[in-house]
């Protein structure tokens, strides 16, 4: 079969899906670099965000593109151990990195992340070691790091969910007084961060609610990839995430999310306005997932190559770096240490899973309640004792 007859296949009903062009975001879309690396003129959609890069240096975006290399290397890694057995799953983030990396970035320490499954790079820029990403998806454990460390929340693999409990910590956060103080290092913002899919759930739907109600300071970050494993985002909604906000009355901004210039600036202004007191803003990052939505994924089965190949000259790191060689910051020296440094990393994050110690049975229960609970408690004995049953 032809990728144009396995797509048509893959449509209920054998319909061919409707005529679409993924790759053009349109011209609202908030864009800084273009796909080939040049500097994108000002204009009509970009202007009001422009001055959100106007204090960064080419030392923080050359750290940027460091990020995105690194990142890239964390989640090659993850699959690689994932191919080897020494995880169960690995959600890739491939071709996502620049609108992650954009949106961490931008974050300040005592900003609040809620997390899909997905989100290393985010979780990279607000200094979760990368190693104690893979213990949940190893199976050692249901997270891998203290939510408060770098204040990032733990993965949410239920779809959605995270989106109500970051406006719940968000409405908090206002409670507390935490907002609009005029204190830098004091007034706080929320991301929620979701995929494309992420926004058919009610769950979505009732945060976006209670945040324009509430005035909360929260951004959503919707990170349209295009797809929801197998589901295009023509069967997800009929008009595009960042529009939804309108209905909900708060802003809403679509960002070329193979930018990270771009994703950096938009997600700046949007936390600055919830910081400031001025409520949610809903950014949706127009990017694209390269890869299967997890190892236990074949994409094959559903979408047709052209559109990966049409995305991948697309690619964020690609980008920047063609930029950032033509404006002299780096060289292929630069390139080829940071490589090197990435392999080091991916090295360090290896031994780390190959040596992660196996829980005992007692920490599955730990942890379900605040208070010891009888329940758990017993049954927790009868593990043990079922557990006691076999031989070593
Ligand atoms: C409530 C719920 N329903 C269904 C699933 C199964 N599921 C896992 S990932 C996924 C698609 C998510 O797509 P999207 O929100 O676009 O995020 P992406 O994985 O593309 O980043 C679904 C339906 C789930 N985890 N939770």
């Amino acid at each position: 079969m032809s990728d144009d007859e396995v797509a048509a296949s893959a449509a209920p009903g054998g319909h061919e899906p409707p005529e679409r062009d993924i790759t053009d975001g349109g011209p609202e879309m908030v864009q800084f670099l273009a796909a080939d690396g040049t500097r994108v003129e000002l204009s009509e959609s970009n202007e009001p965000y422009a001055a959100y890069l106007e204090d960064v240096g080419t030392d923080e975006m050359v750290a940027m593109l460091r990020d995105l290399i690194l990142v890239r290397r964390v989640d090659a890694e993850g699959f690689a151990l994932q191919r080897q057995g020494e995880l169960g799953l690995w959600p890739s983030l491939l071709g996502q990195e620049a609108a992650q990396v954009g949106a961490g970035r931008a974050m300040r320490p005592q900003d609040y992340a809620f997390p899909g499954y997905r989100e290393h790079g985010v979780a990279w820029c607000k200094g979760v070691p990368p190693e104690n990403l893979l213990g949940m998806f190893r199976g050692v454990n249901h997270g891998g790091w203290d939510s408060n460390d770098n204040n990032f929340h733990l993965y949410t693999i239920v779809i959605g969910n995270q989106m109500l409990h970051a406006v719940g910590y968000a409405m908090g956060v206002a409670r507390d007084g935490d907002v609009a103080t005029g204190d830098a290092d004091r007034d706080t913002a929320v991301m929620a961060f979701t995929g494309d899919g992420g926004t058919a759930q009610g769950d979505f739907n009732e945060a976006l609610v209670f945040a324009a109600v509430t005035h909360a300071p929260v951004v959503f970050y919707v990170q349209n990839n295009h797809w929801a494993i197998s589901e295009p985002n023509d069967r997800q909604f009929t008009i595009p995430p960042y529009r939804r906000a309108d209905g909900f009355g708060f802003p809403g901004i679509r960002v070329d999310g193979n930018d990270v210039l771009a994703s950096y600036a938009v997600t700046r202004y949007a936390l600055d306005r919830a910081r400031n007191g001025q409520g949610p803003t809903l950014v949706e990052a127009f990017t694209y997932r390269m890869g299967a939505h997890t190892t236990s994924d074949d994409p094959t089965k559903y979408r047709i190559s052209a559109e990966v190949d049409a995305w991948k000259a697309k690619d964020p790191i690609d980008r920047m770096t063609a930029y950032l060689k033509a404006e002299g910051a780096i060289d292929d020296s630069w390139v080829e240490e940071t490589q090197a440094e990435a392999d080091e990393l991916a090295k360090r994050i290896r031994k780390a899973c190959q040596t992660m110690p196996d829980p005992p049975h007692e920490e599955m229960f730990a942890h379900v309640y605040a208070e010891p609970h009888q329940l758990i408690e017993r049954e927790s004995a009868q593990f043990a004792d079922y557990q006691s049953g076999f031989e070593d």
